[in-house]
């Protein structure tokens, strides 16, 4: 397969699942800086010029976090990534979706991309203290339904791979991560293809 991220970005998550996984996977950097999600082969690609995307074996391209997990967790079913319940399983979509959609589309995106909030340079700094005030509510929210030791739902599933990725952001820009927050992030900073995955993107591991 053939994998599109941006070290340090959402796509951190997915590379997550595809260590614990262990997958065949050959790694594309997309430099969003540098503007490569915009150039023609990336767009031909993924028309909506995001990372993370994942190219199967047969050639086809997945797009968005929550389905590239759930394919992932369905199609390695060994790795055990979602409970086999329903009760579980929603819970699980429950709370990556509040990570992937919420916290970060509505909230983190603020703070690192306000221009595609803001109509002029000018309300930049107003959008970016509105998405910090999102992401310390989003992450009170958050908290509220994290137990207070051990994995979101559970075993290690696809949720915690989303909520981890949000939680690095919160450490990365200095905003405190609420208790059980703190203690899902040490968990998961716990785990060893967590380790391998912040090495190979370039991060120290704590
Ligand atoms: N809903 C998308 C969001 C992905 C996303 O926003 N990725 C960011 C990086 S963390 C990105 O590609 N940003 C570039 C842009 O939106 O122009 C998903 O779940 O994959």
């Amino acid at each position: 397969m053939k994998f599109y991220m941006t070290p340090g970005s959402c796509s951190t998550g997915i590379h997550i699942l595809l260590e614990e996984i262990e997958a065949a996977f050959e790694v594309y950097l997309v430099n969003l800086m540098a503007g490569d999600h915009l150039k023609a082969d990336f767009v031909a690609l993924n028309p909506k010029s995001t990372i993370p995307v994942l190219v199967r074996n047969d050639g086809s391209a997945l797009t968005e976090f929550q389905a590239i997990a759930w394919w992932l967790a369905r199609t390695y079913p060994r790795a055990k990534l979602v409970p086999e319940d329903a009760e579980g399983q929603a819970r699980v979509i429950e709370l990556m979706d509040y990570a992937v959609g919420t916290l970060h589309g509505q909230a983190f995106a603020r703070l690192f991309t306000p221009s595609q909030f803001a109509q002029s340079e000018a309300e930049h700094e107003a959008v970016q203290a509105q998405g910090r005030e999102r992401t310390a509510r989003g992450l009170e929210v958050l908290d509220r339904a994290l137990p207070s030791d051990g994995y979101a739902v559970g075993d290690f599933s696809i949720a915690d791979a989303a909520i981890f990725y949000v939680e690095f952001w919160a450490d990365k820009v200095k905003l405190p991560l609420p208790p059980n927050c703190a203690a899902h992030y040490r968990t998961m900073l716990g785990r060893a293809a967590v380790q391998r995955v912040l090495r190979e993107e370039g991060y120290r591991v704590p």
